[in-house]
């Protein structure tokens, strides 16, 4: 019998770190950047807008910025996030859809941006 003990605690011990809970106790999410105001920025015309602005609704990442958690097996004990602010990831966005830096967007600017999201 005292041959299963050492085994049922790496199985336990095991189960905790690849099973991550379903029920979360605590959660907390850090949002970075929160202050920071949108930048200026023109568009060509309303169909660069639009695809610049879809392109970046509709991307994978939303402004997540990774985190960390602990828990039991269907129970997470503590979660934390660490998220980008709105107008950040708008600004970031901006940064690398706008490649010749000189404040206005074109068509062909947020088409590209959108290709490399992977939105269009
Ligand atoms: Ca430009």
């Amino acid at each position: 019998m005292r041959i299963y003990r050492p085994a049922a605690a790496v199985a336990t011990a095991g189960a905790c770190v690849l099973l991550p809970g379903c029920l979360t106790l605590f959660s907390k999410t850090e949002v970075v950047r929160a202050e920071e105001t949108r930048r200026p920025v023109r568009f060509e015309n309303a169909q660069a807008a639009e695809t610049f602005n879809k392109a970046l609704k509709d991307k994978d990442n939303d402004g997540n910025l990774g985190g960390a958690c602990f828990g039991v097996p269907f129970v997470t004990l503590y979660a934390r996030q660490k998220k980008l602010g709105d107008n950040a990831r708008f600004n970031d966005a901006v940064g690398r859809c706008d490649t010749d830096q000189d404040g206005l967007i074109t068509g062909h600017e947020a088409d590209i941006f959108a290709k490399v999201c992977g939105c269009d």
